[in-house]
C-alpha cells in the first residue's frame, strides 16, 4: 500500500534513536503516512524503506507537517537545538522525551509562544513493550487536552495513554515520581540480594519468586498512604505502626551487620523513620514522613 494515499492521520517524527524507532514501526504497521527525521540518517533508512518519508532537516520535516508533530530525543537541550530554525506556527508539537516539569512547561510556553499547541508525554514503557498492549505499556501526557483528544487515535497507537491534566508539567511530574518509586524499589532488591547472598545455600531464583510476591503484596500500601494524606489522620487504618517498624529497623540494620553488607542503601529513609517518631509520632503510618521531604 502507499502509506502516503490514504485516509489515516499523518505522524512526523523527529527522533530516530531505540524509542523513536520503535514508535516510528508501530505508526507505520497501523497505516499512517509517517515523515522521519533524525540527526544521524542512517538511522532513518531501515524506516524509508519499511514506508516513511525521509525528511532532510527537521525545518522541511515539520513544514510538511499536517498532523502531530511528535519528538522522541535525547533530552530536552536536544529539543531546544532541533526545533530551533523550524516554523512552528499551527503546529500541534507532541513531545515524547523525558524532562523535568519545569523543562515542560517551560517548553510548553516556548512553543505556544511560536503558535503551536503542544502536549508533553512520558512513556512508562521500554521499547520492546511498545506496540504490545499485553505488556501494559503507556505513556502520561499532558497540557493541551483538546490536542490530546484530537489526536488520541494516533497515540494509541504505540501504547496506551493516561492524561494527567492541563499543567504540562505533569506528564513528567507522574513519570518522574513513578521512576523514583522504581528506584527506591530496586535499592531494596539490591539490598534483600545482597543479605541472601552472603550464604551459599539460598536458591536465587526461588528468594527471587518470594520477593516479588512480597513487593506486590506491600505495594497495596500507597493505598493507605493516599487515604491518609488525603483525610490529613495519619493514624487511620494502621496495620503497623511508625514506632514498631522504627525498632525493627534496628534488627534489620543489625542484620548487616551481622552478615557484612553495608547498609546504605536502606539508612536515609530509615532516619526518615525515626526522626518522625522523635516528633511524638509512633502511633501513625508511614505518611507524615512525605512531610518530612517536602519541606526539606
Ligand atoms: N529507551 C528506553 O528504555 C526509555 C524508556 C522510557 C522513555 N525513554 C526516553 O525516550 C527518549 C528517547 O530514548 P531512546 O531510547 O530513543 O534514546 P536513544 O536511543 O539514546 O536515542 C536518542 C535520540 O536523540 C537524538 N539526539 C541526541 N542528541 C541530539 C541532539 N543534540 N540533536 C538532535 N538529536 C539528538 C539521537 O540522535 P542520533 O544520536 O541518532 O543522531 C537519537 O535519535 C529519551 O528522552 C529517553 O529518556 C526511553
Amino acid at each position: 500500500m502507499d502509506s502516503h494515499s490514504n485516509s489515516k492521520t499523518p505522524v512526523t517524527l523527529l527522533g530516530l534513536g531505540d524509542m523513536g524507532t520503535a514508535l516510528a514501526r508501530t505508526w507505520l504497521a497501523a497505516g499512517h503516512p509517517l515523515t522521519v527525521w533524525n540527526r544521524t540518517p542512517r538511522r532513518a533508512e531501515p524506516l524509508v524503506r519499511e514506508g516513511a518519508r525521509p525528511a532532510a532537516t527537521p525545518a522541511e520535516a515539520v513544514a510538511s507537517a499536517t498532523g502531530p508533530v511528535v519528538l522522541c530525543l535525547l533530552d530536552d537541550a536536544s529539543v531546544g537545538e532541533t526545533l530551533s530554525g523550524t516554523e512552528l506556527n499551527g503546529k500541534d508539537v507532541v513531545n515524547l522525551t523525558t524532562n523535568t516539569p519545569a523543562q515542560a512547561q517551560q517548553r510548553a510556553r516556548w512553543a505556544e509562544d511560536r503558535g503551536a499547541r503542544f502536549l508533553d508525554g512520558g512513556i512508562m514503557a521500554v521499547p520492546p513493550m511498545i506496540g504490545r498492549p499485553e505488556t501494559g505499556g503507556y505513556v502520561f501526557y499532558s497540557g493541551d487536552q483538546q490536542l490530546f483528544e484530537r489526536h488520541r487515535e494516533v497515540l494509541e497507537v504505540p501504547a496506551g495513554v493516561k492524561f494527567v491534566g492541563e499543567d504540562p508539567g505533569h506528564a513528567a511530574l507522574h513519570d518522574v515520581a513513578l521512576l523514583s518509586a522504581m528506584t527506591g524499589m530496586f535499592a531494596g532488591i539490591t539490598h534483600a540480594f545482597a543479605l541472601v547472598d552472603t550464604e551459599k545455600d539460598v536458591d536465587r531464583a526461588r528468594f527471587a519468586t518470594l520477593l516479588a510476591q512480597w513487593l506486590g503484596a506491600m505495594a497495596g500500601a500507597a493505598q493507605g498512604m493516599a487515604a491518609q494524606l488525603d483525610s490529613g489522620d495519619f493514624t487511620e487504618g494502621v496495620a503497623s505502626n511508625l514506632a514498631m517498624m522504627a525498632a525493627a529497623n534496628d534488627t534489620l540494620l543489625a542484620t548487616a551487620q551481622g552478615q557484612s553488607v553495608d547498609p546504605r542503601l536502606l539508612t536515609p529513609y530509615m532516619r526518615l523513620m525515626s526522626d518522625r517518631v522523635a516528633e511524638g509520632h509512633g502511633d501513625e503510618g508511614l505518611a507524615g514522613t512525605v512531610g518530612l521531604l517536602a519541606s526539606a
